[in-house]
């Protein structure tokens, strides 16, 4: 158990609830792929297969998820490949200041390029010792987790650099744009209060 203090407002749920909206995708390996596009430094789009993706450097993790409807799960063990591998890999073109993350069916979650270089933030292909069940984003998952869940996209599929800030799903149905549980940041509305 990673979590004793829980960020303010929030409380331990047990197990590990699926939440998400819409269905769960189904995999398939050979229609899959990972792409980082926009504006990237070379001006061209990168794309991994799933064997390429389990082939790139690896990190492990330990942490809690703290979905912004007030639950939070605790001991989270990720396993996958760090998004500053990505960064390496890929790298972005230096006007960037935001990606867009991208999940089957057009889920989205906007991210400041240094949420997403964190050194914690990983693209999760294993939960626990095991590959992430498909309930909780199998093949890929991200997870960022200094922020709120849904920052978290499951069936990760893509990283958009962006040179400007735009909002993503639940950015854009009064979700907050940065979300950290820390300090509370759930509400769209929360983001003219005074710093
Ligand atoms: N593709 C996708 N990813 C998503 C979501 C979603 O609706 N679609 N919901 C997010 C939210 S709000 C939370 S709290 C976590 C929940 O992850 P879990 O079901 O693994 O607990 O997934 C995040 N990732
Ligand atoms: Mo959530």
């Amino acid at each position: 158990m990673s979590g004793e203090v829980l960020p303010p407002g929030q409380r331990l749920a047990k197990g590990w609830p699926v939440s998400h909206y819409g269905p769960v995708p189904r995999f398939r390996e050979e229609r899959w792929n990972l792409q980082v596009f926009g504006a990237t430094d070379a001006g061209r789009t990168y794309s991994w297969t799933f064997g390429e993706v389990r082939e790139l450097p690896t990190a492990t993790l330990t942490t809690d998820l703290h979905c912004a409807s007030g639950t939070t799960t605790v001991g989270h063990e990720f396993f996958g490949v760090p998004a500053a591998v990505l960064l390496a890999l890929a790298p972005p073109a230096p006007q960037v200041t935001h990606v867009m993350a991208w999940a089957e069916y057009g889920y989205s979650a906007n991210l400041r390029l240094a949420d997403f270089a964190a050194e914690r933030t990983l693209l999760a292909t294993h939960h626990d010792g095991e590959p992430l069940t498909v309930e909780h984003g199998f093949p890929l998952r991200l997870v960022v987790p200094h922020l709120f869940g849904y920052k978290g996209p499951k069936w990760l599929r893509g990283i958009e650099y962006m040179t400007q800030d735009r909002r993503g799903f639940w950015e854009e149905r009064g979700y907050h744009n940065i979300a950290d549980p820390w300090a509370g940041q759930r509400h769209s509305y929360q983001e003219d209060e005074a710093t």
